[in-house]
Order: C-alpha cells, then sequence, then structure tokens
C-alpha cells in the first residue's frame, strides 16, 4: 500500500483491477479469486469452511443448507473503541467518533495488512448496496482473506456480476479491503476462527475507503453493512444531500387499507428487527418488511423523503428471537441460514435464549462446551448475547413483495427510540421536524451486547442511534438533518418518539411490546390523518386520554398511565444532560438545538397544555 494523503476523487474502472494488484503485493495471499457471486461458488466456499471448521453443517431436515459458525471468544461484536474515522482533522470526525491521523494510520495498517494473507486466499468481491443499478444504489468492492465474510456478504448484499459490469462500465465505488490478520505458514494447520488480538476497523471518509484488520465478525468484517453503508454513506449523504441511517423500514396498512411508510432508528439490539417485522395484534392491520437495519432516503422531485433498505439481507440478533416475540423471523430461518455463536442441540438443532420458553437438558454452547441449563442459572448463557443469524431477505414471510424497488417508498413518519427504563414515554409526536432532530440528537439508550466490552445496561447517548456509525461530527449530522427537512417542506416526514422499555417499580416492562407495538403504529397513523388528540408535553404531544387503543390489552392498574406520563422534574434533569452534552460539539452544534434545548427548559417549568 502507498502512503499517500486520502484524495476526494473515486476510484473507477480501471483502478479496479491496478488496486486489487496493490493490495495483493501488500498482503501477499497465495492466490486471488474474483467472485461472481454463483450457486457453484457458493457451494465452493462453502466446502473450504466446512473443512477448516469455520462451519458446521447443521442437519438438513431440520435446517436446509445451513450451517453454524463459532468464533473465537475475543471476537465476538463491533470494537467500538478500534473504530476509526481518519477524518484530515480530529474535526472531520468530531467529538463522537475515535479519530486517527490519515497518514500514520496509513503506515499503521500498511504494517498490519505488510504479509496479513499468506497461506490464504484473497477473495475479491463486487457489491452493491441497495438493487444493482438502482438510482440511489451505490458500489463497492471488498477484499477479504475470510470465506465466512464472502459467504455472509453473499446473503446481506448483492455481489457478484452485475456490480463488477458497472464498475467496468465507470461507476464510482468503495473500497474496502479486509483481513483476519492471521496468516497461515507453510504446513501449518488453519484454525475454525482465525482472528487477531489487534483490530483496526479505519475509515478513510474522503477517499471513501475502510480497511479493517484483525476481526472476522459482523459490522466489523462485513464492510457493506456499518463500515460502507453507515459510516461513509453517511459522509457521501451529508455531500450530495442525502441521508443514511441506522433505521428498520416497513409498510403499515390499516384495515381501510391505507398505507404508511415508516422508518425507525433504535440503537443496536433495541428492537429493529423486531418492528420491521411485527404481526400487529390489533385487528386489520398489517406490517410488510422493507428492511430491518439501514435505510437510505433522499428527497425525491415530489418533494417527499424516499427511502431504500440498501441492504439484502439480514444480520439479526438470535437472543430473545423466538415464536412468542417474532414469528417472522423464525419463519424466515427455515435455512438458507449462518448461524453465529448460538448453541448447537444433541438432535441437531440450534438453540438460544428465548427460541423457546424451554431449554434443551443438554447443548453444546457458542464455545463449543458442553451447557446444561444449570449452567444458564449460573450466569453462562448457550448462545452469546450477540449471536445473529444470516439471512436472505427474501426468506423473511413479511417481506413487502416490492421490498427491492429500486425507486423505494415515500416516508411518512420517521421514528427515534432507545432503551429506557424510566423517563420516556411509551410515544410522543415532535411538533414540528426541527423538534423532531432535537429527539434524534437526545437519544438516550441502555447499552446492549451488540458492541464488545459495552457496559450492558448502563445508559449513553446515542443519537439518531448513530453514535457508532456516524462517519462525521454528530453536530454536522444534525445540521444536515434540519437542512433536508428545510428542503422537504411541506413533504417531510411526521417525527414520532417512542420507548418500548419503561418498567415499572418492581423493575418488569410496563408494555407488552412486540405485536402491541401495532397499537403504537395505529396511534401514529391516526396522528398522521388527525384523527386523534394528543397533549403537549416537554417530551412532545402525547396520546390524549383514550387515544391509544388498548381494546383487548390486559394492562396492570395505571400501568397506562405510567406509560404516558411525562415528570417535567425529570426532563428538567434530561436538559442538564443534553446542555452537558451539547457542550462537547461546539462550533457544529446547530442554533436551532440551543434553541430546542431551552425550549424544552421552558416546558419542563410548566403545566401540560393541550394540543390539536
Ligand atoms: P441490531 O441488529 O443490533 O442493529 O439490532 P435491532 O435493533 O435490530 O435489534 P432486535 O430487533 O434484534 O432487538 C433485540 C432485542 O430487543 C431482543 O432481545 C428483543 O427481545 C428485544 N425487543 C425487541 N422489541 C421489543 C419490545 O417491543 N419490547 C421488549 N421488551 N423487548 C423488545
Ligand atoms: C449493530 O450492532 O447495530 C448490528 C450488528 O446491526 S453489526 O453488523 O455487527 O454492526
Ligand atoms: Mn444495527
Amino acid at each position: 500500500m502507498t502512503v499517500t494523503d486520502p484524495t476526494t476523487t473515486l476510484p473507477t474502472t480501471t483502478d479496479l483491477q491496478a488496486w486489487v494488484e496493490q493490495v495483493a503485493a501488500l498482503t501477499e495471499p497465495e492466490a486471488v479469486v474474483w467472485c461472481d457471486g454463483s450457486e457453484a461458488e457458493r457451494q465452493r466456499l462453502t466446502a473450504v469452511a466446512v473443512r477448516t471448521g469455520t462451519l458446521t453443517p447443521l442437519d438438513p431436515s431440520l435446517h436446509y443448507g445451513s450451517h453454524l459458525a463459532r468464533s473465537s471468544e475475543d471476537d465476538v461484536a463491533r470494537v467500538e473503541d478500534r473504530t476509526y474515522i481518519c477524518s484530515p482533522t480530529p474535526a472531520g470526525a468530531g467529538p463522537t467518533n475515535h479519530w486517527r491521523e490519515p497518514v500514520a494510520m496509513r503506515a499503521e495498517l500498511a504494517g498490519c495488512f505488510a504479509g496479513s494473507m499468506r497461506g490464504r486466499v484473497m477473495y475479491v468481491v463486487p457489491f452493491a448496496m441497495g438493487p444493482v443499478g438502482g438510482p440511489l444504489s451505490r458500489l463497492g468492492v471488498e477484499l477479504t482473506d475470510s470465506p465466512y465474510v464472502v459467504l455472509s456478504m453473499r446473503i446481506t448484499t448483492r455481489i457478484g456480476a452485475g456490480p463488477e459490469l458497472l464498475i467496468a462500465g465507470g461507476a464510482p465505488w468503495v473500497r474496502a479491503v479486509h483481513s483476519v490478520g492471521a496468516p497461515l505458514l507453510e504446513g501449518e494447520q488453519d484454525v475454525p476462527w482465525p482472528s487477531n488480538p489487534v483490530k483496526h476497523i479505519a475509515h478513510f471518509p474522503d477517499s471513501r475507503e475502510v480497511w479493517s484488520y484483525g476481526s472476522g465478525y459482523g459490522g466489523n468484517a462485513l464492510l457493506g453493512k456499518k463500515a460502507f453503508a453507515l459510516r461513509l454513506a453517511s459522509v457521501m449523504g451529508r455531500d450530495e444531500g442525502w441521508l443514511a441511517e441506522h433505521m428498520l423500514l416497513i409498510r403499515l396498512t390499516s384495515p381501510a387499507g391505507r398505507r404508511y411508510h415508516l422508518a425507525a432508528a433504535f440503537p443496536s439490539a433495541c428492537g429493529k428487527t423486531n418492528l420491521a417485522m411485527m404481526r400487529p395484534s390489533l385487528p386489520g392491520w398489517s406490517v410488510e418488511t422493507l428492511g430491518d437495519d439501514i435505510a437510505w432516503m433522499r428527497p425525491g422531485p415530489d418533494g417527499r423523503l424516499w427511502a431504500i433498505n440498501p441492504e439484502a439481507g439480514l444480520f439479526g440478533v438470535a437472543p430473545g428471537t423466538g415464536e412468542a416475540t417474532n414469528p417472522n423471523a423464525m419463519g424466515a430461518l427455515w435455512g438458507n441460514t449462518i448461524y453465529t455463536n448460538v448453541a448447537l442441540t444433541d438432535d441437531g438443532d440450534v438453540w438460544w435464549e428465548g427460541r423457546t420458553g424451554r431449554p434443551p437438558e443438554h447443548a453444546t454452547d457458542w464455545r463449543g462446551q458442553d451447557w446444561t441449563p444449570a449452567d444458564g442459572a449460573a450466569g453462562r448463557p448457550a448462545a452469546h448475547p450477540n449471536a445473529r443469524f444470516t439471512v436472505p431477505m427474501h426468506q423473511v414471510p413479511s417481506a413487502a413483495a416490492d421490498w427491492d424497488d429500486p425507486a423505494g417508498v415515500p416516508l411518512d413518519a420517521i421514528i427515534v427510540g432507545g432503551r429506557r427504563a424510566g423517563v420516556v414515554p411509551l410515544v410522543a409526536q415532535a411538533r414540528d421536524w426541527a423538534h423532531g432532530v432535537f429527539m434524534g440528537a437526545t437519544v438516550a439508550s441502555e447499552q446492549t451486547a451488540a458492541a464488545e466490552g459495552a457496559e450492558v445496561g448502563r445508559l449513553r447517548r446515542d443519537p439518531f442511534a448513530m453514535l457508532p456509525f456516524c462517519g462525521y461530527d454528530m453536530g454536522e449530522h444534525w445540521a444536515h438533518w434540519l437542512a433536508v427537512g428545510e428542503a422537504l417542506g411541506d413533504g417531510a416526514p411526521a417525527f414520532f418518539a417512542v420507548n418500548w422499555f419503561r418498567k415499572d417499580d418492581g423493575g418488569d416492562y410496563l408494555w407488552p411490546g412486540f405485536g402491541e407495538n401495532a397499537r403504537v403504529l395505529a396511534w401514529v397513523a391516526a396522528r398522521l390523518d388527525g384523527l386523534v388528540g394528543a397533549v403537549d408535553t416537554p417530551a412532545g404531544l402525547v396520546p390524549a386520554p383514550g387515544a391509544l387503543d388498548t381494546t383487548g390489552l390486559d394492562l396492570p392498574d395505571g400501568a397506562l398511565e405510567q406509560l404516558l406520563s411525562v415528570d417535567p422534574a425529570a426532563y428538567a434533569a434530561e436538559a442538564d444532560l443534553t446542555e452537558e452534552f451539547f457542550a462537547t460539539f461546539g462550533p457544529t452544534l446547530p442554533a436551532a438545538m440551543t434553541q430546542q434545548l431551552a425550549e424544552l427548559r421552558t416546558r419542563a417549568g410548566g403545566p401540560p397544555r393541550p394540543a390539536s
């Protein structure tokens, strides 16, 4: 690799061959293989991964064409502290990102990657994010020494000949280099999950490049996902007038047949996949899945905000996913699935906490060790809390027939949310776009196992659920949201905030969640149509008494009141925390956000008022 300053010129075709050769010269793989995305190729790579023990075939009568992978114990989630934004100056990354000086970082990476693919094959994986050739779609090429990564990218993105043809035709593309950082010496036996204790996930936003070293897991390694579709794409969106967000995408249809398109941002492992596949408990309502993790959104010529899901498959959280909580996810898992870090039962089935009510009497846990329910009771779960399934979108029973329409869907509402045991009501509508952006900017959420080293349960600020995923200064991100809203004007979607996770004094969830969340979506739809009332509170416009349909719902006395209650004193305290957080931004903090904070303080000082 040459150590040069990043350039703003995107590579095109002619550069692809040269770049592949350049990376191969640096990493010294045994062979270079160009992937075409074919079924024959899938079978070849699967055979390789089975031979090295990376993948274990599951009983085909239970799980057609499916495999189990067990990662090494130190490679189980995204490594946020080793994920860098290498903009020319620290200001480019902003106070919420880990910045690395690009020239020094390139030099360090050159050291790591030198010879890092020895004894392995380097796969060249051309891929599209979004339908190949679509107006909102973008292209990339990932070079990787991991067959597991190729097989996963084959599910979560569109790989192979189509994207390669477009690149050959001169379309711009993103460069993504990945190595597990475990060269194989002559005659050395490979391990099932090669990785390196040294890990770097380095993004160069200016040259639209990512270099990932040392990890084979999830967002660290499937570079189309968080690295490209969020960190680099957020920068591309800022520069080109669109948005790349950590959002699910659904179509909600009312009993009367009215259709609403909604995008919702929740932090990692906070319910996007669940809401994206929800089976509404309310009769006559339906939810169709368009996306479960990422949405790209662009103002259309009609003045509305159009959204696509740039992915082609899911990398979904396994624990907590079962027939009772997410039957559509379970339905998707009939075959062609890669399970990572789940448990294996003695009869060749997979298992994880929450898959069924009753754990198996005995299983092999995610580490490959004997497991019984007694281990579970002792705090050793059978599946890793961040265990995942990788499955094609078209297998999701609730997938919309047009889920991969290149044009996308026009959004009616944007929802933000987090995991909050207290303070934040079940649902609130923003008074206007700027208030909605403020709701997004002030999302805080209890941490989950999706990031390595997370203090699970501890509250942290996670604006727009993008804390680990925004490729530039978060203050600028809010300014960009404000600018997009301004351009959209009356065509802009409405903004809402939700919280499924409020708890009572005994620590139990107040809201049943899952399919019952349809009641909240029905209220959102009714608000869009101006059909139901709301009460103006410091949190925003919350359902007026009786406005939320709770027919047939068996809530304990006082639960609904508590779910919808907004304590001004608690919001005054939130305002203090927000002020502290905002102060870390300096000049990039939009004046509109300071104004919203001042407004919150005023509202938190007074009683609730009726609103339209
Ligand atoms: P990433 O893929 O990490 O971005 O996460 P995600 O937001 O798609 O997470 P997912 O939908 O898989 O949520 C994972 C966890 O949230 C599981 O433990 C679920 O059981 C839990 N969950 C989802 N929806 C609800 C809900 O409505 N109520 C409650 N109490 N828990 C929920
Ligand atoms: C997340 O952590 O938000 C995920 C999983 O969706 S990963 O792809 O590993 O980032
Ligand atoms: Mn995610």
